[in-house]
């Protein structure tokens, strides 16, 4: 009898496994990515960081995730006619004690370490507007996201926002290699999100909130831009392009840029004055 239980119990688990399996790899074949499951390629100073965050979840995750299937599993074979389970409701003092002390030690390892590593990027390099603002080659650009394109504004040769040689793009937004790239970003609609994969760069828009941003591309190419929040009925016409120049390229784009902005300065097209004077403050 008990050799019974047992094959049976294993029939229906190497079944259940046989289906777990071909439900993934049906799913599998359907991403769209040609690089198969990886990241995009990261091409920004400090996208390591974020791709050890999500690397190491992902260990944690598999290992809990290992355990408790073991102790099903174990469980599950274990208790038959021979070895009957008990049942508790798992409230003897005993019961909680364990349950806490467990619950603290992975509290404490798993989310211990993600807390403190994400204070310690976010205090090194994320939020180090600080280092950014100081840095003499640093490019500012104004970004307004909104329904449904992308609008950047550059402060021109005279180096001020808001004034008539500024330079503006839709939906391309130029900047230098191996440079910080600091955004200011605004929403005059909806919530937006300015989504930079190859920089590890997510940032949402806000109406009425100046939200700052920054990255340093490592190479040069066009790179995605997309919008991560669903915006409205075209949120995905706001798929816009990152071109990440040389230095002499974005010096030579940006000088005639500004004298071809300053030619067609319209005093009345309010449209397009949508820029404000740059707020060296803006910080998290
Ligand atoms: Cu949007």
């Amino acid at each position: 009898m008990r050799m019974m239980g047992l094959t049976r119990k294993l029939f229906w688990t190497v079944v259940a496994l046989g289906l777990a399996l071909a439900s993934g790899s049906a799913l599998a074949e359907v991403q769209p990515e040609a690089g198969g499951i990886d990241y995009p390629k990261d091409i920004s100073t400090w996208g390591y960081r974020i791709d050890w965050l999500i690397d190491i979840t992902m260990i944690f995750t598999v290992i809990l995730f290992a355990i408790m299937c073991a102790w099903m599993f174990i469980s599950y074979v274990w208790h038959d006619e021979r070895n009957e389970a008990e049942y508790d409701h798992g409230d003897s003092k005993h019961h909680i004690m364990v349950a806490l002390t467990l619950s603290a030690v992975i509290f404490l390892i798993v989310d211990g370490n993600l807390w403190w590593n994400s204070v310690v990027d976010l205090d090194e390099e994320i939020w180090n507007f600080g280092k950014v603002t100081a840095n003499e080659d640093t490019v500012r650009i104004e970004v307004n996201a909104r329904q449904w394109a992308w609008q950047a504004r550059y402060a021109g040769a005279d180096g001020e926002f808001a004034t008539p040689d500024d330079v503006t793009t839709l939906n391309t937004i130029p900047v230098p290699v191996d440079t910080p790239i600091l955004v200011h970003l605004a929403s005059p609609d909806v919530i937006h999100s300015f989504y930079l994969p190859n920089l590890r760069q997510k940032m949402d828009a806000v109406p009425g909130v100046l939200n700052p941003l920054w990255f340093q591309a490592t190479e040069t190419g066009d790179y995605d831009l997309a919008c991560a929040q669903h915006c409205g009925t075209h949120h995905y016409k706001m798929k816009g392009m990152l071109r990440v120049l040389s230095r002499d390229d974005y010096a030579a784009w940006s000088k005639q840029a500004s004298v071809n902005a300053l030619r067609a300065y319209d005093e009345n097209d309010t449209g397009a004055h949508w820029g404000w004077p740059w707020r060296e403050d803006v910080n998290w």
